[in-house]
């Protein structure tokens, strides 16, 4: 069935922007990147310096660095700012000069003798894990696995928030086709989750590693 056949809309040959379409998302959306104001991020004491919110994304870093603090790595101690999502908190220089994508969570090691910037959650999950040396197995085929599955949840998430929630819940209009496409591929999602932890006590293995914190 040509579904196309039946929407009332026609793309347009060059597409040149939204018009206010009174959607969640309508002060977040726009087609370019940068900042947008001057705002510096404030900086508190601790070596790691995290630029986040509770969201699902936000949550695997304060995850890891709570893992990491309740085994006893006293290096992980952080301080924790709030990145107002809704506000555009997001568009500010200084957090853009840390994610120039302008997505929490971001983190800022300044540890060192120079601050490092990592932006991505599985970026940042990587890197603390290696630089704790926790939670990711230096084995190389329990290694392989740990970060197949980190990716795996770093790729399929975009499906679940983005696609499914975002047409779910927060699209201004409800459209069958997107709504069936995304539930569709997020319960098959779901269902590789199921089948590996059927045989697996954790996703890589048998240890708890960072890639269940991702998932
Ligand atoms: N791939 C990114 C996704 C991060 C992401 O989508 N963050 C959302 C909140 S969960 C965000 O900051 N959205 C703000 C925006 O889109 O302007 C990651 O894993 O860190």
């Amino acid at each position: 069935m040509d579904n196309s056949s039946s929407s009332s809309y026609t793309p347009p040959r060059v597409w040149s922007g939204i018009k206010d379409n009174g959607g969640r998302f309508a002060s977040i959306n726009r087609p370019t990147a940068g900042p947008t104001h001057d705002k510096e991020l404030p900086v508190g004491r601790h070596p790691l310096q995290l630029y986040s919110l509770g969201t699902p994304n936000g949550v695997k870093v304060t995850v890891m660095l709570e893992e990491l603090l309740a085994a006893g790595h006293t290096g992980a101690e952080y301080d924790a700012w709030l990145i107002r999502i809704q506000d555009g908190d997001q568009f500010g220089s200084g957090f853009v000069s840390v994610n120039p994508n302008s997505k929490i969570p971001a983190l800022v090691d300044r540890s060192g003798p120079t601050p490092v910037r990592v932006f991505e959650s599985g970026a940042i999950l990587m890197y603390l894990a290696e630089k704790f040396g926790a939670f990711l197995p230096l084995d190389g085929p329990k290694r392989a696995e740990c970060l197949s599955w980190l990716f795996w949840q770093m790729g399929s998430a975009p499906f679940l928030g983005g696609g499914f929630g975002h047409f779910y819940a927060y699209a201004p209009t409800k459209i069958e086709y997107a709504i069936d496409r995304y539930a569709m591929e997020v319960k098959r999602q779901l269902d590789v989750l199921d089948r590996r932890l059927a045989e697996s006590p954790y996703l890589a293995g048998d240890e708890y590693t960072v890639a269940d914190m991702a998932v």
